[in-house]
């Protein structure tokens, strides 16, 4: 610890002042964090670039990044072969485990279809009968079985469909689906897609990096479109579509007098299941019968988010946070599932005594307890959860340091809602939205998604950024890590208005939403791949996505899904902007494809800055460029209609 403490300032690891007093409790007791070995684990400057291949044994191959097209590797790939190949491969694996996920999901819905799961229902008719027209399924005078039978094996070409094109590009804008189809990118099943990806990225297969380019697409198509879209889909018709709700987030969640478990993951499935377990009137008096005042289950990360969309339950924090958390000493429980859970969460939860449990056959973490979900049991699971809790309470011995701090925001803003809260109920649309991006009241949209990374100080790019933008009239939606970020920066409340610039804050009162809006998890990005969409067919902001004034960003990125998340938005027609690092070396042919001219060819294009004024500053140079591009940059003083005078208008 000697050397740890030497290298690193708590002030220059994090903004979140719970993190942050939980490092320092960390360093007294002797334990190590990520942002320890953050600063031990050097990142290596050649694999930060991208610029090592080890596709085969006659490699590792290592270019120079200075000057990299000095050499070629043992098989004669170039730099710009190898850099393609590489992210390839990020994309596929990122593709992999959203489609992954997505699938798991989609079996759920098959086997509470067939009866075969029983804990489990369809809570949102409206929502399956709402998908199920999207593709063109027949509704009328059809049970909700028959219509979801037919949704499911539609919706399981997502992953398995060998040829053509899947079901949900029937949702793209016609003009972003015909360069879609021009550049030969359209994908079909993203087994498929993920076969082709790694085949093609193998020694002596494809090495052309435009042409590995084109399968990188089509690849991160099948997650945004496919797998990742089908995932939120089904997880709304499962357990309901979200709605705005209030929800408290940051460690101060947690409760002394309480048991606390904290469930960390990305299937909602597990937090839905410990939702019921944990209010069961048996489980309750458990932990009374202990001396608790109750049982307090807490989410994390991305199916934490899914749970502050749907139910308000409180949220603990982001990625950064997961093993900070465990230093309270008071987490009876961490349960976890899949994605971006760390390996030494295990070992830190040993020091603090607390129960650390897996419950994913896929996700299994050594010297943690494993009790697997079984869908068609699920409480048998989630009960053995909280009997763990419990006689952890109960023999409690650490000593308990809770930070006191939490934050309230909004959160829930599902596509759907968005149409409402702009339209109301019986006129739901786009259409106000698309008028003050018009009369210039609203500049335009911005994703800011994604990670928060150990080696960039956590969620300070996430809150300057969104900070610059609103301020700059550009309304703002969230997801992920980023949306606990903001949170915790107490931006995700109406009061944030405040912040904003004056047409975007006239926006926000007058239609009663912050001026950054949650949308959910990380693969709930779909989320605003169809706001994209629906405000291209509402009309009056051109023709395909890429017309839009719109732009993404990941300022703290880590995982291979935010790239798989990056591509698809950049081939969707989105000018993306990503932070900290990306795996490409500057003023490489292959750099300047994705960077410059892909743009060129109807897609968007990837952009890179390392700090967020710069970022904030390339996002609104694009946003005015797709503004004067359709004619409405200058700005026409136009009067807000009410919900009075919407309905009243016809
Ligand atoms: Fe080296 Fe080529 Fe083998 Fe990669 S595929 S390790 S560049 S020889
Ligand atoms: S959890 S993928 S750190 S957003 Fe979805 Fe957060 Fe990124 Fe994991």
């Amino acid at each position: 610890m000697a050397k740890i403490k030497e290298l690193m300032k708590v002030e220059d690891i994090t903004t979140c002042d719970s993190t942050a007093q939980m490092i320092t409790k960390a360093r007294k007791d002797g334990v190590e964090l990520f942002f320890d070995r953050a600063n031990e684990v050097k990142a290596c400057p050649i694999g930060e670039k991208s610029a090592c291949c080890k596709h085969c044994s006659m490699g590792p191959c290592r270019m120079n990044v200075n000057s990299p097209y000095d050499r070629a590797g043992v098989c004669g790939a170039t730099v710009d072969t190898i850099m393609a190949r590489n992210l390839g491969r990020m994309v596929a694996a990122g593709t992999a485990a959203h489609t992954d996920h997505g699938m798991a999901m989609l079996e759920l819905f098959r086997d509470v279809i067939n009866g075969k799961v029983k804990d489990f229902r369809i809570k949102d008719e409206q929502k399956l009968m709402e998908v199920a027209q999207s593709l063109d399924i027949d509704t009328e005078g059809r049970s909700v079985k028959e219509i979801a039978t037919d949704l499911y094996r539609e919706l399981e070409l997502t992953y398995t469909q060998v040829h053509g094109e899947i079901p949900l590009v029937k949702r793209v804008p016609e003009k972003t689906l015909e360069t879609w189809r021009k550049e030969g990118v359209v994908p079909r099943g993203a087994m498929r897609e993920i076969m082709e990806m790694m085949h093609r990225t193998a020694i002596g297969v494809d090495q052309d990096y435009e042409n590995i380019t084109k399968q990188i697409s089509r690849t991160a198509l099948a997650d945004g479109w496919g797998g990742s879209m089908v995932s939120t889909e089904i997880s709304d018709i499962l357990f309901g579509t979200p709605s705005p709700i209030e929800v408290e987030m940051d460690m101060g969640v947690l409760k002394e007098d309480h048991v606390n478990i904290i469930v960390h993951g990305h299937e909602p499935n597990l937090l839905e299941a410990m939702m019921v377990s944990a209010a069961d009137p048996e489980m309750k008096k458990m932990a009374t019968d202990v001396g608790a005042t109750g049982i307090n289950l807490v989410g994390m990360c991305c199916s934490g988010l899914e749970m502050v969309s749907r139910h308000g339950l409180p949220h603990a924090g982001n990625f950064s946070s997961t093993e900070a958390v465990l230093v309270t000493g008071a987490v009876d429980a961490m349960t976890v599932d899949i994605q971006c859970i760390k390996q030494d969460m295990s070992r830190i939860a040993k020091c603090y005594d607390t129960a650390f449990i897996t419950t994913n056959y896929r996700a299994r973490i050594e010297g943690a307890t494993h009790i697997e979900l079984d869908e068609h049991n699920p409480t048998e699971c989630t009960d053995t959860i909280i009997i763990k809790a419990v006689t952890r309470y109960k023999n409690r011995n650490k000593p308990i340091e809770i930070p006191r701090k939490t934050s309230r925001g909004i959160h829930g803003f599902s596509h759907e809602y968005i149409s409402y809260m702009l339209g109301g109920v019986f006129r739901g649309s786009y259409k106000p939205l698309n008028d003050n991006v018009i009369n210039g009241k609203i500049k335009g949209v911005a994703g800011v998604v994604g990670c928060t990374n150990p080696r960039s100080k956590q969620d300070f790019s996430h809150v300057e950024l969104v900070r610059e933008l609103i301020k700059n009239d550009i309304l703002v939606l969230q997801t992920g890590c980023s949306q606990v970020a903001l949170t915790k920066a107490g931006m995700t409340g109406p009061g944030a208005a405040a912040l904003a610039g004056d047409g975007l804050a006239e926006v926000c009162e007058t239609v009663g939403m912050p001026p950054v809006l949650g949308l959910g998890s990380c693969v709930d990005n779909t989320r605003i791949l169809i706001a994209a969409s629906e405000m291209v067919k509402t009309g009056g902001l051109g023709e395909s996505i890429a017309d839009l004034p719109a732009a993404g960003c990941a300022p703290e990125w880590m995982s291979e899904k935010a790239l798989a998340i990056g591509q698809y938005f950049v081939a969707s027609g989105v000018f993306t902007v990503f932070g900290h690092t990306f795996p490409i070396i500057k003023g490489t042919n292959f750099e300047k494809h994705l960077f410059e001219d892909y743009e060129k060819k109807g897609f968007g294009k990837w952009g890179f800055a390392d700090n967020p004024h710069d970022m904030a500053r390339m996002m609104i140079r694009h946003i005015e460029k797709k503004r004067a591009a359709l004619g409405i940059d200058t700005k026409k003083e136009r009067t807000l209609a009410s919900m009075e005078d919407r309905r009243s208008m016809e």
